[in-house]
């Protein structure tokens, strides 16, 4: 037995006979008993003042889950729903809309779907429904719009019938459009009380513009259903300020979910080389981007002035390297007992990320990536059943059922 794996043996007993400790008590603990650090624990590190805690990126963790294919032959599907009648609905980038049935048969494309700009990571994009779907009947598209200037996110409402969709209408526009493919984001996520938060990107040439709050360029804004501002939006008033807009310093948001017991908005972004942020965006705050980043350019320059500055705020939590997030729901079943009021989060890199929270804390993160898990993991969503469903990023993509593993 070597060192390593004594070291991870008793870091791994501690851990289980003290599943609730947080990190400092397993960091301690291994300095105490074998004085060297500890490569394997799966809690955050302490970090230095005003600092947010860095991800331990803990290898990937067998034995707990399994993947099992419940559907084939989508083309990069980006997004998943569950009807209230056990079916799906999925988008495909490229500009298709699907509903797959509870045998995993997957329908031809439903017609109505508006124009989606092609390429890069542009396309359609997220799929929601409203609050009121069972008797309403409204879906809400996110996508990348054509249009003067180049493309840019939107968003879009309509009727879900029985072979289309009817009565489409934009509700929401970044503008102005630009050139390039990369950054649309995007999620929606509706809140409890109706509001729709729409997660979005910095168009990548535009990331100064983060900062700028006459620009919808790496905000998250919240709207009502129909398009118009809730009168209580915290920029609403404010000269040379846009009114939908919620938070902003964000770079490119591609995971969003409510928190089931606070209500509240949490997103995960997507950072350049390091520096992917899992975020709890309040009204009306500076999320930092490009001003403040753990992440450094591609190229290897560096972004902005530094990791931490008077009134912008850290995130929750970063991932240096990054996991490439994408998707992200808390998990509310019964089927993993463990993972209740964990947040479930896609990776494109090719895991299910699991983070559990004390409060707002991250005290612990797992990855599975068994099976088909190892392919890019597009969104997230908890089934009716309480089981976890997974669609992957890929030209045959598939819809990828996750159960607790079985000995
Ligand atoms: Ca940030």
């Amino acid at each position: 037995m070597n060192a390593d794996f004594r070291v991870a043996s008793a870091a791994m007993r501690a851990s289980a006979a003290f599943p609730q400790l947080p990190f400092r008590f397993c960091r301690r603990a291994s300095a105490t008993l074998l004085t060297v650090a500890l490569p394997s624990c799966a809690s955050p590190p302490p970090q230095a003042q005003g600092q947010a805690p860095r991800s331990p990126t803990p290898k990937a963790t067998e034995g707990v889950v399994r993947a099992e294919t419940v559907a084939r032959g989508l083309e990069h599907p980006w997004a998943l729903e569950f009807l209230p009648d056990g079916r799906m609905i999925v988008t495909e980038r490229p500009g298709r809309l699907r509903i797959v049935d509870r045998s995993g048969r997957v329908s031809a494309p439903l017609a109505g779907v508006p124009e989606v700009e092609l390429g890069g990571q542009g396309g359609l994009l997220d799929v929601a429904l409203d609050p009121s779907f069972a008797d309403s009947r409204l879906i809400y598209l996110s996508y990348a719009e054509p249009g003067e200037g180049g493309a840019g996110t939107a968003v879009a409402r309509a009727r879900l019938g029985e072979n289309r969709i009817e009565g489409l209408e934009v509700i929401y526009r970044q503008q102005p459009k630009v050139q390039g493919g990369n950054h649309f984001g995007s999620r929606l996520a509706f809140t409890r009380d109706g509001k729709l938060f729409i997660t979005q990107g910095d168009r990548y040439s535009e990331r100064e513009k983060a900062q700028d709050l006459s620009t919808l360029f790496g905000k998250v804004v919240r709207i009502n259903p129909d398009g118009s501002v809730p009168d209580d939006n915290p920029f609403v008033g404010r000269p040379g300020a846009r009114p939908e807009i919620w938070s902003y310093g964000h770079r490119n948001v591609q995971a969003a979910t409510i928190h089931p017991e606070t209500g509240q908005l949490w997103t995960v972004e997507h950072g350049a080389r390091g520096g992917d942020e899992l975020n709890q965006p309040e009204a009306g705050k500076n999320y930092g981007w490009p001003v403040i980043t753990y992440g450094i350019d591609y190229s290897g320059a560096r972004i902005g002035e530094g990791t931490t500055k008077p009134g912008m705020e850290q995130p929750v939590y970063y991932w240096d390297p990054v996991i490439a997030p994408s998707g992200m729901q808390f998990y509310t079943g019964d089927k993993f007992p463990g993972w209740k009021g964990s947040v479930l989060i896609g990776s494109l890199h090719g895991a299910l990320v699991r983070l559990e929270l004390q409060g707002r804390r991250v005290v612990r993160e797992e990855r599975y990536s068994d099976g088909e898990l190892e392919n890019r993991i597009r969104d997230v969503k908890q089934g009716p059943d309480g089981l976890v469903y997974v669609v992957t990023d890929e030209s045959n993509g598939r819809i990828l059922k996750v159960s607790p593993f079985e000995r």
